[in-house]
């Protein structure tokens, strides 16, 4: 930590004993942790106090909020567990939102909270909150450890837990008198969990199922979620592909796992996919899901996705078999194990109508906009960010259209490249979720691209980036709306545009007070040369506001609850040829 003036720790401690504060940070030592987020707070106080010596980098963001969504793009940028510390009451409340946005997107972290005296728990003590009552939901473990004796080992099996099968949030509640206890810690004491299972390898028969169904499939589609990215699977993923000879379409959770600038790329499907990708999906004969799970933004009507497929799924966890679709193949494992099984099993074929049907709906329907506009369009922005970064850049996006924008416009290419709330559809999520993912990867171009009302939910966090001179960029996709509310408004309520239209501050200025760059484009000719500075600034962040046009929608749509083929909007980008 920097800025203090170091006192002596306290020396008055046995030397075999440790107060549980210190056995927490000595085990997050343990676990490989040297950066972590989180915020102070009366019960937190003896954790932070061994902090101050500890060789773990503490960033304290400005919202706890803010801080769990670091921990989730530190971790979805890294591949490693997040990790989050808050004070008890209205800290552990404020992770809520941060741990569904993980829980929903499974994402590993560990959360730490403090909790007040075990002897007065229940007591509605001051700052006391019922947090492993509150965040069962939103986590995929959680547990208050009362006994000292317990603390290391509880430590260590939450980052088991989230970090193994699928994985997801675990909390664990810290009453502060257990911070303070004194204890000597078995070192090597073995994980308690008798209850928790991990299935990595496949079954065998189910593979070769798999396997004969690819073989003897005439119009396959690999259909792929977040899951092959937590299992680091996109290697193997690849090579099925292009030894089977498969398109591929990804989930927005998915986007990165394959390269889109192979042909075999039909980049996203469902509500706001690609016309390619969803009619591909209805035609096919055999839907090979890998780790994603038939979310109702991906199939539009249930009962009339992929009519005429067999469906193959690959997935770690079997609570997500046949949950919303009947599969008839399951594999139940981690995929990277499994793929590496199935590339073994399976054969090349030519598929050449298929393969030629694809390229004509690829030819027929790619994505559009409509360049010659005066006005500044939204995907003309995300395209120039594209180019002038050469597609290299690791993207994070707020919740509305400028998300479904990037996600379309911003062709990714390796995996941990696009950071982005999918199934909890967190508003607010951009800006932190960039913090987390600077500090995972400080070499790398980070970009938010945000909307304005996504980025007024959390941008105080500019100050966290500021203080530690993170120059991560944030794109303003500013349509002076709630876009994606609005553009629902226009369609299904009759462009009755009620409240999705609210006062904005003025971003450059808000910046520059924050001691960010900031930048505002009202101008198309301008949008170059500003993503050119952004692109530049070192050392701090960059705000750019682009005033882009207000009504632009995004296309193409499936309206809720109608079959994927149903898009509407074709129209419109034909008549953009
Ligand atoms: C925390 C939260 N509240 C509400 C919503 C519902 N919602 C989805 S998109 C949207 C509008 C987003 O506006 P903006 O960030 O400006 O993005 P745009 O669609 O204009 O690009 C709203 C209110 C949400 N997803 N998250
Ligand atoms: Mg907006």
């Amino acid at each position: 930590m920097s800025g203090k003036s170091r006192k002596p720790a306290d020396s008055t401690v046995k030397p075999s004993l440790k107060p549980g504060s210190q056995i927490i940070v000595d085990t997050l030592v343990e676990m490989g942790v040297d950066k972590m987020f989180g915020y102070l707070g009366g019960v937190v106080l003896p954790l932070f106090d061994k902090l101050y010596d500890a060789p773990i980098k503490v960033i304290i963001p400005r919202h706890e909020q803010g801080g769990c969504h670091m921990a989730d793009g530190y971790a979805r940028a890294s591949g490693r567990v997040g990790v989050v510390v808050t004070t008890s009451g209205p800290g552990a409340c404020n992770l809520v939102t941060g741990l569904a946005t993980a829980m929903m997107d499974s994402i590993p972290i560990v959360a730490l909270t403090g909790q007040v005296r075990t002897n007065l728990i229940g007591n509605d003590a001051f700052q006391e909150a019922d947090t492993t009552g509150i965040t069962r939901p939103v986590t995929k473990y959680n547990c208050i450890v009362k006994d000292i004796k317990d603390l290391a080992r509880t430590i260590r099996e939450a980052f088991y837990i989230a970090s193994t099968g699928r994985p997801g949030p675990v909390l664990i509640d810290i009453p502060v008198d257990v911070e303070l206890t004194e204890y000597k810690p078995d070192d090597g004491e073995k994980l308690k969990l008798p209850g928790y299972k991990v299935r990595t390898k496949g079954h065998i028969g189910q593979i070769t199922a798999a396997a004969k169904a690819v073989n003897e499939s005439q119009k396959p589609v690999l259909y792929v979620g977040g899951g092959v990215i937590s299992a680091n699977a996109s290697d193997e993923l690849r090579q099925l592909a292009q030894k089977a000879n498969l398109p591929v379409t990804m989930t927005l959770m998915g986007l990165g796992s394959y390269d889109q600038k192979k042909p075999e790329s039909l980049d996203m499907l469902g509500m706001h996919g690609t016309a390619y990708a969803n009619y591909a999906v209805q035609e096919c004969d055999l839907l090979i899901a890998i780790g994603a799970r038939f979310d109702d933004r991906v199939t539009g009507n249930v009962k009339t996705f992929a009519p005429n497929a067999k469906i193959i799924h690959i997935d770690v966890d079997p609570a997500s078999i046949s949950k919303n679709v009947h599969v008839d193949i399951p594999v139940v494992g981690d995929a990277k194990f499994i793929l590496k099984e199935l590339i073994e099993k399976i054969e090349h074929r030519p598929r050449k109508e298929w393969l030629k049907k694809i390229a004509e709906w690829k030819n027929k329907y790619p994505l559009r906009y409509d360049n010659n506009s005066t006005k500044i369009k939204p995907q003309y922005v995300i395209e120039e960010i594209y180019n002038q970064t050469k597609g290299t850049a690791i993207i994070t996006t707020g919740v509305g259209q400028n998300q479904m924008w990037a996600a379309q416009f911003y062709k990714f290419s390796r995996p941990r490249q696009f950071i982005s709330s999918g199934g909890l559809g967190t508003m607010g999520y951009g800006l932190p979720a960039a913090i987390g993912a600077q500090v995972a990867k400080p070499d790398q171009t980070v970009i938010d691209i945000d909307g304005d009302h996504s980025f007024n939910m959390t941008m105080t966090e500019l100050a966290t980036a500021v203080e530690h001179k993170l120059p991560i960029k944030v794109c303003i996709i500013n349509n002076g709306y709630m876009g994606m509310v609005r553009q629902w408004q226009q369609l299904f309520y009759n462009r009755r545009y009620s409240c999705s239209r609210l006062a904005n501050p003025d971003y450059a200025t808000v910046a520059k007070a924050f001691g960010a760059e900031g930048i505002t484009v009202d101008k198309k000719t301008d949008v170059p040369k500003a993503v050119k500075k952004m692109l530049s600034v070192k050392n701090k962040p960059c705000v750019v506001d682009f005033r882009v046009e207000g009504e632009e929608n995004v296309w193409p749509m499936v309206p809720a609850g109608k079959s994927l083929s149903e898009m509407d909007g074709l129209q419109i980008l034909e008549r953009l040829v």
